[in-house]
């Protein structure tokens, strides 16, 4: 075999040895078959790894538990008491749903998701998931979003939510309680938003080597932190969830596990119905060096396996399919002994001693709370990796035939009365829930035991001695953060003088200013997907070195070279690599951990624009979810300032994407001191008195130009969008306005000059640093005399600024037209967008800006046909401009080209 090929190629030292070897496996395999000759290679890898013979270990094993019965931790709690508890929560999460959806608006919400995996969140809360009721932080845990239900009814069961509350789900509009976990919805509550899936396990895996980062800086103690992670069996499929998990046992990340619901279904059907997803689970996991637990068989399972002496019993576990499983879930004991102990007359023989019951009643690992509770145990001990518990479970667990394992079953948001009186009697609450208290058309009861009962003294002192109640969110800054003064931020003032630079060297050289700030400096956590040689950010890497958690073990090949690549333990650059949801990720777990931690972190997020909103917009929607603070920096930016590449690298859209997320204050700066004036008002903003959970992101240009110098009291203009940023040149009339942004300053400014020049016509230029924040400021406005016809109209702030203007507005932009436009209805004459709509190219930047019509040619003669358009001059000046300017009136229009 070719894959073996590489043991060929090794000189065999002793190969009669080895003959007798392959002889003697060769007699295991004829005479005690495939299983004994299995069987006997698994115990000699184990036995060649425990005297650390260095095999490469088996990425998938039987399907069976990873844990042997003798090897079960022993459980701590009592088990009565938990069991009473966890039906309290079930019943509650049930009913819950249940009633939000009798209503005529039935609201929806999930009862499947959490029937499934009620233990596996239990066995969390009661024995190892930590609160911050000390002030510590505690655990990071993340949540299944559909599982909702469930966290809220454990809540009530602990007192902190009550009925009223629960009869609010899903009604977020005053408050209610959140369908999925939220914090912009419930910032005292839900931590991690979870439920686009993928997003919350690839957020945990960041979190986790975050966590190290700080630690490793000596900024923050996270020794005392896990990361737990609970996800479904169908969220693997997202790329999200399994691009990284190599990156955590890289980073050797053993305060991270996961624990994934196998509950074998998605939305639709199976999650592998021909195959296995533990199994496949299980290799990717191990392949990619994690540690992998199987919770696949409760207790009950134990003596039937034990007696599987020829193997016949775990044969028939690793080639029944998924498929199987869930059916067998779905049928009954009498269907299970016919077809899945039925086929073998010796695994038939094997359950002869059972009845249908027994036989039905024989449990998923991930139901068994003693299982669970070992796998939970020896997860929190094993060090130097991640680890993945990998529980099977039923979908719909204890909601009855109707409900469990159908493919329905994540659908289903009723119950009828005798589906609720099957539940309550599975559940042992006929005392609680007494028959009477159950009636067809009216809604059914809640039920916490009181305050003064053992189960909750019980839950309560659980609770208590795992640090408080979670989810928790609470913003307790431990380390608090000294913001610079002005003087990281006063060059940029001034200008460049003749000096010419780029908005992403300013920026860089900023970066470097804020890490150098004592008091401040080691909060700011650069973060770049391997773009910073392209964005001139290598000069940092010697500097503020790159953070490697094992440092540096080799002399890099520049070592010589005064900007050489140095990584370091304690390094405070994140080098991602090529993947900005990882970037995202990461720059997320920082931009939260004023809360998540207490310690304020000031991250940098900088990417190729092109790969930031449309790459990985979801992470950045969450972000807003999520609070959180800090500032994304799209560089090379625009459609025509990033030359040669071509259509799939060129943006001129993020400002459109970005303009969609409600927290993300844009802005297209021009200027080096805009950029800093920005950043410097942000960071007031986020990390100041003021503590607002928004974020920035600011495009940077890689064009060069000498930087002006801040225009006096232009610094309100900048933060609220646009500013006027020249007069009419002297001895021409004021007749037009030029906005520009970004790079396009250039053109404005040309523009500008030629209309003097040429046409004796005056025309402003203002620089619009922000459309975004302009729209947003003008509909408020608008709302607000809409909503007090009768008091004093607000003007916006453009209107405001703009309103003096007669003439044309032209705008332009390395953007689409449609950034400008979101301004048009308050601008008081026409304004005339010139955006670069279409696919971008590979060529010159001239070429581009001819071609998308945004140079000075194309701005005068927009300007000439707005004042043509108006009367205010003679159609042919604009056709002296067009032929001035060599441009082809019948040229096809960029965006169809
Ligand atoms: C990105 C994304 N796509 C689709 C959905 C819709 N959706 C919600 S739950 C679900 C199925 C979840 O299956 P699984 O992960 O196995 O969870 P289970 O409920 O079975 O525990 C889907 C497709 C979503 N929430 N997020
Ligand atoms: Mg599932």
């Amino acid at each position: 075999m070719i894959i073996d090929g590489f043991h060929h190629q090794l000189p065999d030292v002793d190969p009669e040895e080895t003959q007798e070897w392959v002889d003697a496996l060769d007699q295991i395999i004829d005479e005690g078959g495939q299983a004994r000759a299995r069987f006997l290679m698994a115990k000699l890898i184990e036995r060649a790894r425990s005297r650390n013979v260095g095999v490469a270990a088996a990425v998938s094993t039987p399907y069976i538990n990873t844990i042997p019965p003798e090897e079960e931790a022993w459980f701590p709690g009592d088990e009565y008491l938990e069991r009473r508890i966890r039906r309290f929560i079930r019943w509650n999460a049930a009913v819950m749903v249940v009633r939000a959806n009798k209503k005529a608006d039935a609201i929806g919400g999930h009862l499947s998701t959490f029937a499934s995996s009620a233990a596996l969140y239990e066995v969390g809360f009661n024995h190892f998931l930590r609160g911050k009721a000390d002030g510590e932080p505690g655990d990071h845990v993340y949540v299944q979003g559909h599982a909702a239900p469930g966290i809220y009814a454990r809540a009530f069961v602990e007192h902190r939510i009550d009925e009223a509350d629960l009869d609010r789900f899903r009604r977020e509009i005053d408050g209610g309680l959140s369908s999925y976990p939220h914090p912009r919805l419930m910032p005292g509550f839900w931590e991690y938003p979870t439920v686009s899936m993928g997003l919350g396990p690839i957020n945990s895996i960041y979190q986790a080597r975050f966590n190290k980062y700080l630690h490793n800086r000596r900024i923050d103690d996270t020794s005392e932190s896990r990361v737990w992670c609970f996800a479904g069996d169908g969220e693997m499929d997202e790329p999200e969830t399994l691009g990284s998990i190599s990156l955590a046992s890289r980073e050797k990340l053993d305060n991270l596990i996961w624990v994934v619901n196998c509950n074998l279904q998605r939305l639709d059907g199976p999650v592998r119905g021909n195959g296995k997803i533990i199994q496949e689970l299980e290799a990717m996991f191990r392949g990619a060096g994690w540690n992998v637990i199987k919770v696949i068989w409760g207790s009950n399972w134990d003596p039937l396996l034990a007696g599987d002496v020829d193997g016949v019993l775990v044969n028939r576990m690793n080639t029944c399919v998924d498929g199987e499983y869930q059916r067998y879930k779905a049928e009954d004991g009498a269907y299970v002994r016919e077809h899945f102990f039925g086929p073998d007359p010796r695994l038939r023989k094997m359950v002869e001693h059972m009845t249908d019951d027994e036989i039905w009643a024989l449990r998923r690992g991930g139901h068994d709370y003693r299982k669970l509770y070992a796998a939970y145990k020896y997860a929190t001990e094993l060090r130097g990796a991640p680890t993945v518990i990998l529980a099977k479970t039923v979908k719909g667990w204890a909601l009855g035939p109707d409900v469990e394992g159908r493919n329905a079953t994540h659908q289903i948001k009723k119950l009828t009365n005798d589906q609720l009186l099957l539940l309550r009697d599975r559940l042992e609450l006929q005392n609680e829930i007494p028959d009477d208290a159950l009636i067809e058309g009216l809604e059914p009861p809640y039920y916490r035991p009181p305050q003064d009962s053992p189960e909750f003294q019980y839950l309560a002192q659980r609770r208590k001695a795992l640090n408080g109640p979670l989810p928790s969110r609470v913003v307790n800054v431990r380390r608090p953060l000294g913001l610079p003064d002005h003087e990281p931020f006063a060059e940029f003032d001034a200008g460049s003088g003749t000096t010419e630079v780029s908005t992403t060297m300013a920026f860089t050289r900023l970066l470097r200013n804020l890490a150098r700030d004592p008091g401040f400096g080691d909060r700011v956590v650069p973060i770049i997907p391997d773009e910073g040689r392209t964005f001139g950010m290598d000069a940092l890497f010697k500097e503020l070195e790159i953070y490697a958690s094992q440092g540096q073990v080799y002399e890099p090949v520049d070592h010589h070279l005064l900007l050489s690549y140095k990584e370091s333990q304690a390094g405070q650059i994140l080098e991602e690599g090529i993947t900005e949801a990882g970037a995202m990720a990461s720059w997320i777990a920082a931009a939260t951990c004023y809360a998540a931690r207490g310690v304020p972190m000031v991250p940098f997020f900088a990417f190729y624009s092109m790969f930031g909103f449309q790459r990985v917009g979801d992470l950045i929607w969450l972000a807003g979810d999520a609070r959180a603070r800090g500032f994304l920096l799209g560089a090379t930016a625009g459609r025509t300032t990033l030359l040669g590449e071509g259509l799939q690298h060129q943006d001129g859209h993020s400002h459109v994407l970005a303009s969609t997320v409600p927290v993300c204050e844009a802005y297209d700066p021009a200027f080096a001191y805009e950029m800093s004036t920005i950043v410097e008002h942000g960071l007031h903003r986020m990390y100041g008195p003021e503590g607002k959970d928004v974020f920035y992101y600011l495009t940077l240009y890689n064009e060069n130009y000498a930087m002006p110098a801040k225009p006096k009291g232009s610094d309100d203009g900048i933060i609220a969008g646009l500013y006027k940023w020249a007069d009419v040149p002297t001895g021409t009339a004021k007749r037009a306005a030029i906005l520009f942004s970004g790079s396009l300053q250039g053109a404005a400014r040309r523009a500008q000059a030629e209309l003097a020049e040429h046409y004796g016509i005056g025309a402003e230029l203002w620089s619009a640093t922000s459309y975004k924040r302009l729209r947003e400021e003008a509909l408020t406005a608008e709302r607000w005399n809409r909503l007090h016809p009768e008091e004093t109209a607000r003007v916006p702030y453009v209107t405001r600024m703009l309103g003096e203007l007669r003439g044309p507005v032209v705008a332009i932009t390395d953007y689409m037209k449609m950034v400008p436009d979101q301004i048009a209805r308050w601008v008081p004459t026409r304004l005339t967008p010139l955006g670069t709509d279409g696919y971008g190219r590979s060529d010159t930047r001239e070429g581009l800006r001819r071609f998308f019509e945004i140079d000075w040619g194309h701005t005068v003669v927009a300007v000439l046909a707005g004042l043509a358009e108006a009367g205010s001059l003679e159609p042919s000046v604009v056709t002296d401009a067009i032929v001035r300017y060599e441009i082809d009136p019948n040229v096809a229009d960029p965006r169809l080209r």
